[in-house]
């Protein structure tokens, strides 16, 4: 097998002259955005970190426009660049600065088809805004579990694109268990249409599963059937503070043997996150007196039993006078919930207020995380020691959000150092440990050349025989992933 032969191509050639003709005559003036500054939104991501330019932006309304925009795009060989709510963090969504690639964003393909409360299902086309599809869901008297920081601005289509976690994935799975079935426009514009709502399905390959987390490389998500759960009727919530993490993951342990499936969130934040935000969130302040080396947010839920609070004060009461945990604070209202949330929320918003954030979205087996922080806070000291590391993310599932934070002044070239010198230390630890440099955000440029470094080969190599199938004129979001 020559892997060389299956290196997909980054596209510069200019637009293909009939293109915007081609794709005016699809979508019309209110799907195309052509003037320059009405693009900008389109050309950059939240963090700010990316730029590109586009040959245009469309705007499909429907699974038929997409599937026409696509037939264009292959037939004029146009690289194409699908885009939900742009708050993804790895640079998946901002195309190339050749200016030769079109943006396909969904932001029009916005409705609720089906909701199907006896089969526990909805379908929902890709640009339909997370939160609305749990605003759905629980006007059925239903839940949808995805919950993200960004909810109220990423699209359905975005999650399944990069199987994102969030502060559920603990209880109720990341996305790739939350999608039944996938309708998808493959890169020659053909539409395959496996929207279906089936708890067993062993009819071959599942390549709804090839569709979910591939970053738009290998086609257009247009519409997903979504996983419908009963709703929480009760929920409790407490702020834990701790001098060590490892007496948190012992923590996690106990909740999990002695509240079971209750455990829905168990998040985590260094002093320094919960500082940073207090620094640069207006309204936040510390939910408990003292220092406490880390934090956890940790809450319970169940579908219809009361006696969560009383549960979780016991296992808390029990850690308190076992040591384990040096400061707890149970939530006793909706607001003071709300504020313990907005902490956590803001840790974003904090970074980007305060500097330039070099991300690792890393993931461990959660016995191994209370090992590996210290030893990689030391070696990025002995590189770098006044290093402002923001540690925090969903302990729960192992997933570390252990960010470097530079200021904001550092010149570009120095950032970029910085990213392969403090990349290399972390990620090097993290593989001796055996666990991903990627968990929950995708790859999308930010990782692309590190995936190729930590990836075993013979996992690599298929990956790529998979896009070369799929997408064998590498149109498909070309220089992210691969
Ligand atoms: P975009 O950013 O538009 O796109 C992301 C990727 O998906 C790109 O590669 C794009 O090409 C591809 N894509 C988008 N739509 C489609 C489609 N229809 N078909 C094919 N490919 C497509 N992520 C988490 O996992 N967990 C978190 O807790 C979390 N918290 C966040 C908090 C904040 C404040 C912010 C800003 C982001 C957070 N994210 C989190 C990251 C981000 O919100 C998720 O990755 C989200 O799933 C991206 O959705 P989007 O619609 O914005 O996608
Ligand atoms: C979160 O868990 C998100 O809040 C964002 O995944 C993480 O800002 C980040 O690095
Ligand atoms: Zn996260």
């Amino acid at each position: 097998m020559n892997s060389v032969l299956l290196e997909p191509r980054a596209r510069t050639a200019a637009p293909h002259p009939d293109l915007h003709r081609r794709l005016h005559a699809i979508l019309g003036d209110e799907g195309l955005v052509q003037d320059a500054q009405a693009q900008s939104p389109y050309l950059s991501d939240w963090l700010g970190k990316w730029h590109g330019r586009a040959s245009l932006v469309a705007r499909p309304a429907d699974t038929a426009q997409t599937a026409a925009v696509m037939r264009a795009c292959h037939e004029t060989h146009t690289p194409v660049v699908t885009q939900g709510g742009n708050t993804g963090m790895s640079g998946g969504a901002t195309p190339d600065a050749s200016g030769a690639q079109v943006i396909l964003n969904t932001g029009r393909m916005n409705r609720i088809r089906v909701v199907d409360p006896l089969n526990n299902t909805l379908v929902a086309e890709a640009g339909v805004l997370l939160a609305q599809v749990r605003q759905a869901a629980q006007d059925a008297n239903r839940f949808f579990p995805l919950s993200l920081g960004s909810e109220g601005s990423c699209t359905i289509g975005g999650n399944l694109a990069t199987n994102a976690g969030g502060i559920a994935a603990l209880r109720y799975g990341n996305m790739r268990e939350l999608a039944l079935g996938l309708e998808v426009v493959l890169p020659d514009g053909r539409i395959w249409n496996g929207l279906r709502g089936l708890r067993k399905d062993n009819s071959g390959f599942d390549l709804r599963q090839i569709m979910i987390g591939s970053e738009g490389t290998l086609g257009v998500i247009t519409a997903a059937v979504l996983k419908l759960l009963p709703r929480p009727r009760s929920t409790a919530t407490a702020w834990v503070g701790a001098d060590r993490l490892g007496s948190l993951v012992k923590l996690l342990a106990a909740l999990r043997e002695r509240c079971g499936e209750r455990l829905a969130a168990f998040e985590m934040m260094s002093e320094a996150s919960l500082s940073l935000v207090l620094a640069h969130v207006p309204g936040t302040r510390a939910p408990l007196a003292g220092r406490h080396g880390f934090h956890a947010l940790v809450e319970l839920s169940d579908t219809c039993a009361s006696g969560l609070d009383a549960q979780l004060e016991e296992v808390l009461g029990d850690a308190l006078q076992a040591g384990l945990v040096s400061g707890v604070a149970l939530s006793a209202a909706h607001a003071q919930t709300r504020d313990f949330w907005n902490l956590r929320d803001g840790i974003s918003q904090a970074q980007v207020r305060a500097g330039w954030a070099i991300k690792h979205d890393i993931s461990l087996p959660i016995s191994a995380v209370a090992d590996f922080v210290p030893r990689a806070d030391e070696a990025l000291r002995r590189l770098a020691p006044d290093v402002r590391i923001v540690n925090f993310g969903h302990l729960g599932d192992g997933n570390l959000h252990y960010n470097v934070l530079l200021p904001p002044d550092t010149p570009s070239a120095a950032r970029d150092g910085r990213l392969v010198e403090f990349n290399r230390v972390v990620h090097d630890l993290v593989d001796q440990y055996e666990g991903s440099i990627s968990a929950e955000h995708g790859v999308g440029q930010l990782r692309r050349d590190e995936l190729r470094r930590y990836k075993p080969a013979v996992e690599y190599e298929l990956m790529m025989r998979i896009k070369q199938a799929l997408d064998p004129n590498h149109l498909m979001n070309p220089g992210k992933i691969f």
